[in-house]
């Protein structure tokens, strides 16, 4: 299927691989785009050396086009922004913030620029910035979330800007895969869906919760705070929403939740961590290879949009 997004990339069918901390490793980056997608390495609080060292491990892998999340909340997003353009990265996409600073000079070393949006006003402003394309987040999404929902804000951030648009937040299916098309998006991008592909890294107990998590298993934790994250209902976001209750200070709120995505991707830690993970999670069901959610998924988008 080519979309403008397709034909940007230069992928073979328009679904990217979201940016997501601890789980978007080489492994996971290089199967997607093994597989005819864009896969991507989220470098989210990762030093800038580590970023380097799983660029070179994803080429190993693959010899198709793949990106770099660049987690804008992330101290070192500085340097790895300069990591991206030493090792010739041709895809960015970025996240949890605005990425104007880095602009001019991933502009400038040609790599093609897709910051990740929850508002039209965000949209805009990137467009004029200089970006290729946006990813229209909504609010269905796994981690930092913006509150607008995928089916308002795709078609309003399509309607507000003349670059393509990717749409995100809850999308695990060719329905949901054809109903972003019919919203005016040319590419979908998926995080929770490859949370519990084969080639993905994460914890086996984690992929249990997200394959046995239903429709409204998720909850948003750190409202309080300006960062709120969609994860699944745990023992850790009982207390941690029970502390926002409260009034719990930020230093209270933040030893919770320190180091506990790792806890929950590497430890399997599932009581305690951060299971991040979007609305979605309710409609996946089993692991599967990358290659065969994206045939599955594109398959059943071709019935539907005739194509
Ligand atoms: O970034 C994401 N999803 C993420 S980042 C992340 S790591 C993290 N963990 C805890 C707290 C905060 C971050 C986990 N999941 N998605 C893209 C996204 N970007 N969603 C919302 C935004 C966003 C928010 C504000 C984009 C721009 C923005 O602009 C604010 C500004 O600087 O004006």
């Amino acid at each position: 299927m080519e979309t403008k997004i397709t034909k940007l990339l230069g992928i073979k069918y328009p679904i990217i691989q979201g940016g997501m901390a601890w789980v978007a490793e080489y492994h996971l980056a290089a199967a997607v785009s093994n597989a005819g997608g864009l896969g991507i390495i989220g470098a989210a609080s990762a030093p800038a050396e580590v970023v380097r060292e799983q660029i070179r491990k994803t080429k190993e892998l693959t010899d198709k086009p793949f990106g770099v999340n660049v987690m804008l909340m992330n101290p070192n997003a500085e340097e790895v922004a300069k990591v991206v353009i030493e090792e010739g990265v041709k895809v960015v996409t970025t996240g949890a913030g605005n990425p104007g600073k880095f602009m001019e000079a991933w502009k400038a070393a040609g790599v093609k620029v897709i910051p990740v949006v929850a508002s039209v006003a965000m949209a805009k402003m990137m467009e004029k910035a200089g970006a290729d394309a946006v990813v229209a987040e909504g609010t269905e999404s796994g981690g930092h979330i913006g509150s607008a929902t995928t089916m308002t804000l795709v078609p309003q951030v399509v309607d507000a800007v003349n670059i393509p648009v990717i749409a995100a937040g809850g999308i695990a299916d060719g329905r949901g895969f054809a109903a972003a098309m019919m919203l005016g998006a040319e590419a979908v991008q998926m995080g929770t869906r490859f949370v519990v592909a084969k080639e993905s890294i994460v914890h086996a107990n984690y992929k249990e919760k997200v394959i046995k998590a239903k429709d409204i298993d998720s909850v948003i934790t750190g409202t309080s705070t300006g960062h709120p994250v969609r994860q699944i209902r745990n023992q850790m976001t009982k207390e941690y929403l029970k502390l926002e209750k409260e009034g719990a200070s930020l230093e209270e709120l933040e030893y919770l939740t320190l180091g506990a995505l790792r806890k929950a991707v590497i430890d399997g830690d599932v009581v305690n961590g951060t299971l991040m993970a979007g609305q979605i999670a309710g409609l996946i069901s089993k692991e599967m290879t990358c290659q065969e959610m994206i045939e599955e998924i594109m398959a059943q988008a071709k019935v539907l949009l005739n194509k």
